[in-house]
């Protein structure tokens, strides 16, 4: 005969086993996440030639501006620290920006050292195209769902490193813009909001805008809108239209930058 002691026990027992699978099934879901994108800031940190040692201290900063907060109203200056330990150090004069125009820029710039673009910087090569966040009351790192409100981590960072990469810019800066949208420079976008507004004026001489189009007798120059007006009138600003084609072209045939546009 069982007691009711050893049901009370068991039951005792059932019930400690159902509150340690619901304690534990997140965790031992939620681990693997953190681990998952600390191995891909860690790999693609020492491909970009760092060592471990200054990965794991980068990885570690980067995680204190959002392990532990809340996504929403997210601040800026939580990357202040990790813009201060990891600064650009690319020739200024290199600068290439973009718009709308994120994989023809970047098959452009891999295989050239003539232009760099955010992506070609630590930082900006490690994060591109990953999602991150904190929660208040825990140490992970959450890889969904992140950018529900704003301002969260993910476009604080995208502010922040676009904010500090336009003002290490000096000389002329270029920028690719999709010449086959309706508006190629819109104010509301990375570049037209955050970058435009940040260019150092007589620090930056000129921008000079690349006008993708899908032909060679596609839209000019003509449809850069309120660009002209929105520079520092000492930042000089000048367009080249440039087919698609011919730049693929450039890409394939190593053409080197100053002779494709
Ligand atoms: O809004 P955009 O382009 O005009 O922003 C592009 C502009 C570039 O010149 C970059 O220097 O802003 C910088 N930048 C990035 O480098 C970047 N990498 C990845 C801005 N955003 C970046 N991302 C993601 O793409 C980010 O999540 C953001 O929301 C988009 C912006 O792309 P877009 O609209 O084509």
């Amino acid at each position: 005969m069982v007691s009711k002691k050893a049901v009370a026990i068991g039951g005792a027992v059932t019930v400690g086993v159902v509150m340690v699978a619901v304690v534990v099934v997140p965790l031992v879901l939620l681990t693997p996440r953190t681990a998952q994108f600390r191995a891909t800031f860690m790999k693609r940190c020492e491909a970009y030639g760092e060592t471990s040692h200054i990965c794991e201290k980068t990885l570690a900063t980067f995680q204190q501006a959002y392990v532990g907060k809340k996504h929403c109203d997210f601040s800026e200056g939580n990357y202040d620290q990790l813009f201060a330990e990891t600064p650009f150090k690319h020739p200024c004069g290199k600068t290439m920006f973009w718009s709308k125009t994120k994989d023809l820029v970047h098959e452009f710039t891999k295989k050239r050292d003539c232009f760099v673009t955010l992506e070609d910087t630590l930082l900006g090569s490690v994060l591109d195209g990953l999602e991150w966040c904190g929660k208040e009351g825990n140490r992970e790192t959450y890889t969904q769902q992140c950018q529900k409100c704003q301002p969260n981590p993910v476009s604080s960072f995208w502010k922040t490193a676009s904010t500090r990469f336009t003002q290490h810019a000096c000389d002329e800066a270029s920028v690719m813009l999709d010449g086959e949208r309706k508006e190629p420079y819109n104010s509301n976008s990375f570049f037209g909001g955050v970058e435009v507004p940040n260019l150092q004026p007589y620090k930056v001489t000129r921008l000079a805008v690349v006008l993708v189009t899908k032909e060679s007798w596609g839209r000019t120059c003509e449809s850069l809108g309120s660009l002209r007006n929105n520079l520092h009138r000492s930042i000089d600003c000048t367009c080249r239209a440039v087919a698609r084609s011919h730049v693929e072209q450039c890409i394939k045939d190593y053409t080197p930058c100053g002779a494709c546009w």
